[in-house]
């Protein structure tokens, strides 16, 4: 993929970079995405039979085991150069991280993590009174795809434990977005990892960067909405991508 000398002295030139990336960033750690690949997460189950709290009043064990299995996979995984290419941009100018993966890669790799707008799969909280809780250490050996597993129970009140996720009809976390509101309101150059961008609101923020005159970079190697709205479309893995982008800065025949 050869990274244009336009772009590289877009990157140059940037006071601030905003890295706002989806399950694509960690799709070559090995962490399926929603929808993109067969036998994606989402593969078995529509969203909706898992996503949301009406599911999990439903069949809390058949919701629970899933994210099990997904938190399995996220702490067999490591960050892959997509996640290592951002934390290394970020040596030399502001840079700031807004995901909406739930895993904690980014962070990993080194990379803080201004502001994850989907929660967190490491932090579970109380269904019925919301109190945080911690999972037990170590990696839960659960059957591929996703098994039925019982919640475990509230220290405080008994009721249930959920995923600290943002599920679809829940609100946003109020802090996280304002973080991801300021780092847009910073930012003059936009990095669109790895997301379908139809995940709405946090779909609109590469929309409102654009129209903030920000420059907008997708990666992504198939073509989403967001094709006609950025100003660069650098189709291929976000490892390979990303990797070359370091690369081709250090080589200065390339400007
Ligand atoms: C809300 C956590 C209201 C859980 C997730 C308009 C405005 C506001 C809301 C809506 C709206 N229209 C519709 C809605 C409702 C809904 C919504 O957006 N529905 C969609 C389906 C239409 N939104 C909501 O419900 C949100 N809440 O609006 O609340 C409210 C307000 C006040 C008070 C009460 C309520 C909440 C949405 C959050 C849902 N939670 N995740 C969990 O993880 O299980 S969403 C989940 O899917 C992810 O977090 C992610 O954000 C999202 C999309 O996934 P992507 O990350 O994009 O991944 P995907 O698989 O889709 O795509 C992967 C991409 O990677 C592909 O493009 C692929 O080509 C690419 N790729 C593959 N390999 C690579 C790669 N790219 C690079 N490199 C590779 N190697
Ligand atoms: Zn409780």
């Amino acid at each position: 993929m050869k990274i244009s000398a336009e772009l590289l002295a877009r990157l140059d030139g940037a006071r601030h970079v905003m890295f706002f990336t989806g399950a694509g960033v960690s799709a070559e750690s090995g962490i399926p995405t929603f929808r993109d690949t067969p036998g994606g997460l989402w593969a078995r189950f529509e969203a909706a039979e898992l996503a949301t709290a009406e599911a999990f009043r439903r069949d809390p064990a058949l919701v629970w085991g899933w994210y099990e299995w997904r938190r399995m996979k996220v702490l067999r995984a490591r960050p892959n150069p997509a996640h290592e290419a951002i934390a290394a941009l970020a040596a030399d100018r502001p840079v700031s991280v807004v995901t909406q993966n739930v895993d904690d890669l980014h962070e990993r790799s080194g990379s803080d993590v201004r502001a994850h707008l989907h929660g967190h799969l490491d932090r579970p909280r109380c269904f019925d009174c919301g109190t945080p809780a911690r999972h037990p250490p170590g990696v839960p050996a659960v059957a591929e795809g996703g098994a039925r597993i019982e919640p475990p129970a509230c220290r405080k009140c008994g009721g249930l434990l959920r995923p600290g996720v943002v599920w679809f009809g829940e609100a946003l976390p109020a802090a996280d977005w304002q973080a991801a509101m300021q780092a847009l309101d910073e930012a003059d150059l936009l990095f669109s990892v790895g997301t379908s961008s139809l995940v709405w609101p946090a779909a609109e923020i590469p929309l409102w960067a654009a129209r903030r005159g920000a420059c907008v970079v997708q990666v992504n190697p198939q073509p989403t909405a967001l094709d006609e709205v950025a100003d660069f479309n650098l189709q291929g893995p976000a490892g390979e991508v990303l990797r070359e982008l370091l690369a081709a800065r250090r080589r200065p025949s390339e400007r």
